[in-house]
């Protein structure tokens, strides 16, 4: 359902897409069901001429059990929806995979800084890479994130790869992600911070291989990068614009 209005491109997005689903049928169910009996009743029990009302104290047995019964399945789909957040849960936030590489997020008022590990595959090494508001990944590679702030709270977002998490200035928050469709896709701040943040945004670009990563960490090390999040940006400007310069212009020359 989620799928139709935003790809999912990381391997736990199709879980999380699971969990929505599930909550939005259950809740769905019992929010239809509520308003058609109400509906029912009150078609059912209106007032009529010459007929008084009853007075229903809902003592006894016979009356309780509809306010019970509910009650009861209510809690067991509760339990369920728990079973399966938990579970997710474990696999998404609390297991971390073996690295197959590694990558730096700085969030910072209001731009998120990125160091790529290089190819030696570690971080803080000569070989390290960074650049701003430009993230590169590549499919089917397991990457552990360190997660920073220089100033106050932000929260890492990448809605694509169904992943979400605050940054804490202070503190390196790690967790992982692998990528399993190509494309480019958004990176957002999801957590008040000034404002600027409605326009903390980045890209991550997830390549089909080592070389055409290879290509764009190269253009990159050599000044010859076209930034993705800028090409992003101003086709977002072109086709939002209604004149030369649209409202995300004046935002950004505003700073
Ligand atoms: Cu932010």
């Amino acid at each position: 359902m989620i799928e139709y209005f935003v790809p999912g491109a990381s391997t736990y997005a199709g879980d999380i897409d699971f969990l929505f689903d599930m909550i939005t049928v259950i809740v769905g169910f019992w929010f239809v069901m509520v308003l058609a009996v109400m509906t029912y009743f009150m078609v059912r029990f209106r007032r009529k001429e010459g007929v008084r009302a009853a007075y229903i104290s809902g003592d006894p047995h016979s009356q309780k059990k509809w306010t019970h019964y509910p009650h009861y399945s209510v809690i067991a789909l509760d339990v369920v929806i728990i079973v399966f957040t938990v579970m997710v849960w474990v696999d998404v936030k609390q297991t971390l995979p073996q690295a197959e590489d590694k990558i730096r997020v700085v969030g910072q008022q209001w731009s998120w800084f990125f160091i790529h590990s290089g190819p030696d595959g570690k971080l803080d090494t000569e070989d390290d890479i960074s650049t701003v508001n430009d993230l590169h990944v590549k499919k089917d590679t397991v990457y552990h994130f360190e997660l920073e702030s220089r100033d106050v709270l932000h929260n890492f977002s990448v809605p694509a790869f169904r992943l979400r998490q605050d940054t804490i200035p202070g503190r390196t928050i790690t967790g992982w992600f692998e990528p399993n469709k190509t494309g480019i896709y958004d990176i957002q701040c999801a957590e008040i911070c000034g404002y600027g943040h409605g326009i903390m945004g980045a890209t991550i670009v997830v390549h089909e291989d080592q070389q055409s990563y290879d290509a764009a960490m190269e253009s990159i090390r050599n000044r010859t990068y076209e930034s993705d999040y800028q090409k992003r940006l101003q086709k977002m400007t072109v086709s939002t614009a209604s004149n030369s310069e649209s409202f995300t212009d004046k935002l950004l020359s505003s700073f």
